[in-house]
């Protein structure tokens, strides 16, 4: 008998890997080279693959992680060994904890040394050190299971909870040469990765059941929700029931902030108020206060607040993770809402009027008292009078992507900038991590190719800001405005010893963050007043130049930790 994947051509570890992500689409690298994935990365270009190499591993991770969460297929980081691993790593556990795909490929030291520690080069144990930060780790040590290592690294990342998955390739894969033939019979196409989760009917049934009981329904979209790209459904669920809905900060635009169910200028009223709450994509976790205490009407911080919870979501064990939900409804949200739907059908009575019209009286009032703040024009910008500015381009220009970490900087934007269009905001996400500026940044503009704006705070801008280099290497049009107030929160603060050291929370005042884009071929502009800020950024975006903002912000405008003071007590009880 003879055997047909059998041939005289060879191929080897390189090959193979490159041949097994371009099988399952996955054409875009995020990552920096080094040993032993020099050639791999080299390789991958001549194979037509888009490789973006960073300048820290950290920021190519939050980079895949960004695309992962745009196009909803994993987004791919390659790293060097050990230290570069560990790089990636914060952005592994990171997108793990957001829920984002993303898939670690990290190359590794020679297995033999590693396991009997006898200090080979960039020796670490990576396979075990990764395991516990993200979905799932795996570790390929022959060439013909390279298919499998990938399939299953595809899998783990979408299928059910999207997250992170870690794949170890040693260094002495690379090289390993077998039959082409076979190589290529070894591959696999991932056939429907990420599984649709249909809802139980009794689920469904106990859900309506609920919603229908409801007198002042609210709809709560978490990022969950973005990510699945079931946007149509959603906004024919909210339109029907004509529930108020209200977005956390990456699901906003799933429906236009200025939609009129939009509830989020009434939401300290909202949340105490409602009596039946449909979770879509979003955990009771501290973003929501665990679902308890004072923002949702509990008197003191562990009491709940009487509402009844319905929860969309794909993880069945989310339901009951911090008050108990009334109505879990397992699956995916495309799924579940459009099983929603089909049992609203057409004769669905609309949320009470009296319930909608106190919302909408609430919202209009806080509305019309935000205009008045943002067309203040005090002698040094603050966040109200700049980011007014930004609020004005992002309208203009619904396509562009928003980039957003920081304090206060964060803060006032999620709440003043509306958005338009889904999965265009990126920030900080469940951790409040600094850092993931540049990364998502390049990521967005890559992924989508729209024009990219990066609102930063001088201190968060910091931890990725050498990125500015690739930004400009690969001419990508994104457009910083680094909020500088000369610190972490504020920048009047002055050591109380008065020792010599200056505070711990200050930095260089009056630095010229715009300086560090024209280092490297980019625009840099200075901006005092809105005029000018407004000036600076259509440029950028009609030029679609990288550019810098240096937007000066009065020292004393920030609040510590911007809007999350009641989990620092010191300073609250200080205040
Ligand atoms: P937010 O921070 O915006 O409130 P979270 O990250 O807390 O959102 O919640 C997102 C939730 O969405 C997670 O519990 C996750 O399991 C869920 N999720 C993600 N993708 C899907 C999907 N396709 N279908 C159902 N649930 C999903
Ligand atoms: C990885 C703690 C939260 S917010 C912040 C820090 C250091 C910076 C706030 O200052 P910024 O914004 O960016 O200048 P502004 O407008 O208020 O002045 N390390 C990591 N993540 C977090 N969240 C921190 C530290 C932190
Ligand atoms: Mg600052």
């Amino acid at each position: 008998m003879t055997n047909d994947t059998q041939s005289t051509e060879q191929t080897d570890g390189f090959q193979l890997v490159i041949d097994a992500l371009k099988l399952n689409g996955l054409t875009t690298i995020y990552g920096l080279p080094g040993i032993p994935v020099t050639d791999l990365t080299r390789k991958m270009q001549a194979e037509g693959m888009r490789v973006i190499s960073f300048r820290h591993e950290q920021n190519a991770g939050n980079a895949a992680a960004a695309a992962g969460f745009m196009t909803g297929k994993p987004g791919i980081c390659l790293t060097v060994s050990a230290p570069g691993f560990l790089n990636g790593l914060t952005a592994l556990a990171n997108a793990t904890t957001n829920c984002f795909p993303m898939i670690l490929i990290s190359g590794s030291s020679e297995r033999e040394i590693v396991d009997l520690q006898q200090g080979d080069y960039e020796e670490m144990d990576q396979l075990a050190i990764a395991k516990p930060l993200c979905k799932a780790a795996f570790r390929v040590l022959n060439a013909e299971d390279i298919g499998v290592g990938i399939a299953r690294a595809i899998r783990s990342a979408v299928s059910g909870r999207p997250g992170g998955v870690y794949l170890d390739l040693p260094a002495k894969l690379f090289g390993q040469a077998m039959d082409a033939a076979a190589g290529k019979a070894s591959l696999i196409k991932v056939i429907d990765a990420a599984p649709r989760q249909i809802p139980a009917p009794d689920a469904v049934k106990r859900a309506l059941d609920l919603l229908k009981s409801a007198k002042k329904p609210l709809i709560l979209l978490g990022k969950g929700a973005a990510y699945a790209q079931a946007d149509a459904d959603i906004k024919a669920l909210i339109e029907k029931t004509g529930i108020p809905y209200l977005p956390m900060s990456m699901a906003k635009g799933i429906l236009p902030d200025t939609h009129e169910q939009c509830a989020s200028a009434a939401r300290s009223f909202v949340l105490p108020e409602a009596d039946v709450v449909l979770l879509v994509g979003a955990r009771l976790n501290w973003l929501l206060s665990h679902g308890k205490g004072k923002t949702w009407g509990g008197q003191g911080h562990k009491n709940a607040g009487g509402q009844k919870f319905i929860q969309i979501d794909i993880s069945p064990t989310e339901a009951d993770s911090n008050v108990a939900i009334d109505a879990p409804m397992v699956g995916d949200i495309g799924s579940c809402v459009s099983a929603l739907l089909a049992g609203i059908g057409s004769s669905w009575a609309k949320a009470p009027a009296e319930w909608t019209s106190a919302v909408a009286d609430r919202k209009n009032k806080n509305v019309a008292k935000m205009a008045e703040t943002l067309a203040k024009n005090p002698a040094v910008m603050n966040y109200h009078s700049s980011l007014n500015v930004v609020r004005d381009i992002v309208k203009a220009n619904p396509d562009a992507m928003l980039v957003n970490e920081g304090a206060n900087a964060l803060d006032f934007t999620r709440s003043i900038v509306d958005m338009y269009k889904p999965r265009k905001r990126l920030d900080v996400g469940t951790w409040g991590v600094m850092g993931i500026g540049m990364g998502f940044a390049v990521a967005a503009a890559v992924e989508s190719d729209q024009p990219v704006i990066a609102i930063e705070g001088d201190s968060a801008f910091g931890f990725s800001g050498m990125e500015v280099e690739t930004i400009c290497r690969y001419n990508l049009p994104v457009c910083i405005v680094v909020m500088n107030n000369n610190g972490v929160y504020r920048g009047d603060e002055v050591n109380v010893t008065g020792g010599k050291d200056p505070s711990p929370l200050v930095f260089v005042k009056g630095a010229r963050y715009d300086k560090m884009m024209e280092a490297f071929g980019g625009v840099g502009v200075q901006a005092t007043t809105p005029a000018e800020l407004r000036r600076a950024m259509e440029e950028a975006i009609k030029s679609r130049k990288p550019t810098l903002i240096n937007a000066i912000i009065d020292e004393t405008a920030g609040t510590e930790s911007g809007r999350i003071t009641s989990l620092n007590p010191q300073s609250a009880k200080k205040k």
